[in-house]
């Protein structure tokens, strides 16, 4: 490696590893590691997945890709001989934030097991040039910048694929972008990103605003651009069909290419549909095969053997549904065929909860995929029971053999080995590195479960974890906090279900313990990271409100000792790199049967944190792994949530009406002290949602939370038995590792 980046640099700069910069550095990394990944063999085999998603959330790619060549213990040495660290290096890489959350960087993980497991698999999206919004704070608000990440030199491969895509009144052709997917210790794989030569990343302007009219300049702008309008949601749907026409002629140009035969096209392709997003990959398909002299009955029966749909939320929010005008107006030529498949429902069942078109006109996505495709998959074992018996319970009626579970996980090469050497390192000198290969060799752990020494290690590490995020904030932001204290961890989106306002009502009653005298044990610093989208207004709120008690604290002298509260700014795959390992306390208190799945709660657990949660997604299935001792599990099960919602049983006002706690904690977020800091409509509006909706039923978990986080801090202060709870955490993780995912699908859905 040493050789390879002095005539790397000397080529592209005339200079050597001591006096280049990092930028340089960095860059000339990038190129080796391109070229390596260039000469690696493909992944091949007879048949191939195309895994279509509207987000890949796949963070920097520099460290990981170093890992998965086998080339990163190499690099880092190299580096310090040079007295360079490569975590400074990595801070040059642009982060690509082409996700929103938990599904895109599911999306992520999946691509890196699917190549480390030796399977032909590419990933199929779009080439955001701006990722989600960037993060800044004003006046203790949210404000969203853009966020463009390609630079000259990037991973991305611009390709001779060109395809033309056709919507009502004018055709456009697009450009295939690759980035490579190395497999740890195996072949490589592709994510193909397609793109416009005339997107035009000029016409932004006032933080994120465009013209979503001007579909040649902004089709592939921006990730999610705001669909609180019209405008916003037609472009959705330019989004939508330019991704799955462009995947869908790749997937046919390939077949070709290879000669396959397109009527067995399920013999050699499986098509995973991530979420409702890509649906129009089916119909469109169709067209395809039509224009390729398939008559209709037998494309449908082609394309039916073909897709294969991941649900990944019960939310009503985001289960698609597209007016029929809307896709008149964009893609009028798939019309006359979603009709047809609505047809062939309406003939065939005679139950309008599961018709394609509804009596509103509207088209819904999801049902598109439930009949036309072969399997449907919910992403934790709670999760797929609630599709099986409430959400999806007619489909299940009908196809009973199509629905199965797959509960997520994570890579651990990103959620382990890259973002926390000091933990591997010791676990492969603990215990082997045969935990890389096959996760479930982690439970070898449970044998060092009274090892005092072992404990006392675990402990170190953690320490030096919180350190290292101690110095990163300082640099970042400016806050200060106290590495002695107990870090409480909540990250994820911002949004009502997963109850970032449950977590503000437990500072308060904090806050006011402390004023009363009641200190604490040991200081806790509670940290959040979270953007709420744009349009979200409640969301902002309850941003804003951690923002005031923040600020609130750090200038009361009084309560600063014992209690910070830290909002990470522009929380995304960097951060939660750097957050994860530092954590003793993972936040994972959704309202039971609302978190699908989770994937924070498993990176937490592998990364020695304990959990205080609800019975709600994985959170179940961590529950059952590592049992009730090393586990804090609070609040309403799912079934009588369920059954609140279904009996419009809940009511916050009478909760915060006969509390007199509750309603002190609530009354804090209008009080003077608060209002001081920051804005009355924000906070009154807030308030109001609290005590006349809260429909994600705060108030009615607050209090065993507030009690279960308590006897949780109590029960830190006994060190052993707090150590002995993180070991049994890190040893029982092997069953969330994407490795053990994939294989699932693999054996279930895709047969590769
Ligand atoms: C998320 C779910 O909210 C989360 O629980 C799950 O772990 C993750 O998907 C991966 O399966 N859903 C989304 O991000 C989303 O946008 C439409 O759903």
């Amino acid at each position: 490696m040493e050789q390879l980046l002095q005539e790397m640099l000397q080529k592209n700069y005339g200079k050597n590893i001591q006096d280049a910069s990092n930028e340089e550095i960095y860059t000339a990394l990038l190129e080796i590691t391109k070229e390596k990944m260039a000469g690696m063999k493909r992944n091949e085999g007879s048949k191939k997945l195309y895994y279509i998603s509207a987000e890949f959330l796949i963070g920097k790619l520099l460290s990981n890709n170093l890992i998965n060549l086998g080339l990163f213990d190499e690099t880092r040495e190299v580096l310090k001989r040079y007295d360079k660290e490569i975590t400074e290096i990595e801070e040059v890489e642009p982060e690509p934030s082409l996700g929103n959350g938990g599904l895109g960087r599911l999306a992520a993980c999946f691509l890196d097991s699917i190549a480390t497991l030796g399977l032909p698999g590419d990933g199929v999206g779009l080439n955001y040039h701006d990722g989600l919004f960037r993060q800044t704070f004003v006046d203790n608000k949210q404000r969203e910048e853009k966020n463009p990440w390609i630079t000259d030199q990037s991973w991305l491969t611009k390709t001779e694929r060109h395809f033309e895509v056709p919507f009502q009144n004018f055709t456009l052709t697009s450009t295939m972008y690759d980035i490579d997917v190395p497999g740890y210790q195996n072949g490589c794989n592709k994510l193909h990103l397609f793109d416009l030569d005339t997107v035009d990343e000029s016409i932004i302007h006032d933080g994120i605003q465009f013209n979503k009219e001007d579909i040649r300049k902004n089709l592939t702008l921006f990730l999610y651009p705001d669909d609180s309008d019209e405008a916003g949601q037609l472009l959705r749907i330019y989004q939508q069909y330019f991704m799955v026409s462009n995947a869908a002629q790749l997937i046919l140009a390939e077949a070709e290419e290879k000669g396959y035969d397109l009527y067995h096209l399920y013999d050699h392709v499986a098509i995973q549909i991530n979420d409702t997003h890509p649906t129009m990959v089916i119909p469109e398909l169709i067209r395809l095969l039509m224009q390729r002299g398939f008559n209709m009955d037998t494309a449908v029966d082609v394309v039916r053997k073909t897709c294969a749909y991941t649900n990944h939320t019960i939310l009503a929010e985001a289960l698609e549904k597209w007016p029929v005008s809307y896709l008149e107006k964009v893609v009028p030529h798939l019309m006359p065929i979603i009709r047809d498949l609505d047809a062939r429902v309406k003939r065939d069942f005679h139950d309008e909860r599961v018709y394609i078109i509804d009596g509103q006109n509207r088209v819904h996505m999801a049902h598109i995929d439930i009949h036309f495709g072969y399997a449907v998959n919910g992403v934790a074992a709670l999760h797929t029971e609630i599709l099986k018996e409430s959400e999806l319970k007619p489909f299940y009626d009908i196809y009973p053999e199509k629905f199965n579970n797959k509960t997520n996980g994570i890579t651990f090469r990103r959620w382990l080995v890259h973002c926390n050497h000091r933990l591997s390192d010791y676990l492969t000198g603990l215990i082997g590195p045969e935990f890389m290969e096959d996760a479930s060799n982690l439970e070898k752990l449970l044998a060092y479960k009274d090892d005092e020494n072992v404990l006392a290690d675990l402990k170190t590490i953690k320490k030096e974890a919180k350190a290292e995020l101690k110095k990163y904030l300082m640099q970042t932001q400016g806050v200060e906090i106290d590495e002695n204290s107990i870090f409480d961890i909540q990250i994820k989106r911002l949004h009502e279900y997963k109850r970032q306002q449950m977590n503000a009502l437990y500072a308060i009653y904090k806050y006011k313990e402390i004023k009363k005298g009641n200190l604490p044990k040991r200081p806790i610093t509670m940290i959040f990271g979270a953007k709420a989208a744009p349009a979200y207004t409640i969301a902002k709120d309850i941003i804003h409100l951690l923002l005031c008690l923040q600020k609130l604290i750090e200038n009361d002298p009084a309560v600063r000792p014992y209690l910070r509260i830290v909002m990470v700014e522009n929380y995304n795959v960097t951060k939660a790199e750097k957050l994860i390992p530092a954590c003793d306390i993972s936040e994972q208190i959704s309202l039971a049967s609302k978190e699908a799945s989770g994937t924070g709660n498993m990176k937490f657990m592998l990364n020695g944190a304990v959990t205080l949660g609800t019975e709600d997604g994985a959170n179940v299935e961590i529950h059952e792994l590592v049992g009730d001792d090393n586990i804090y599990i609070f609040g309403a099960k799912s079934e009588e949530v369920i059954r609140l919602y279904d009996t419009n049983g809940y009511n916050s006002g009478k909760i915060y009406d006969g509390d007199a706690m509750i309603e002190e904690l609530v009354d804090f977020i209008i009080s003077k002290d608060l209002i001081r800091i920051g804005d009355p409509v924000s906070l009154a509006r807030l308030y109001k949602e609290l005590v006349s909706k809260d429909w994600f039923m705060t108030l009615l978990d607050v209090k065993e939370y507030i009690e279960t986080k308590e006897r949780m801090l109590a029960d830190y202060e006994d060190e052993l038995s707090w150590e002995r709870k993180a070991l049994v955490n890190i040893a029982k993780a092997g069953f969330f590792s994407s490795d053990r995912t994939i294989r699932e699908y693999n054996d279930d859905i895709w047969r590769l």
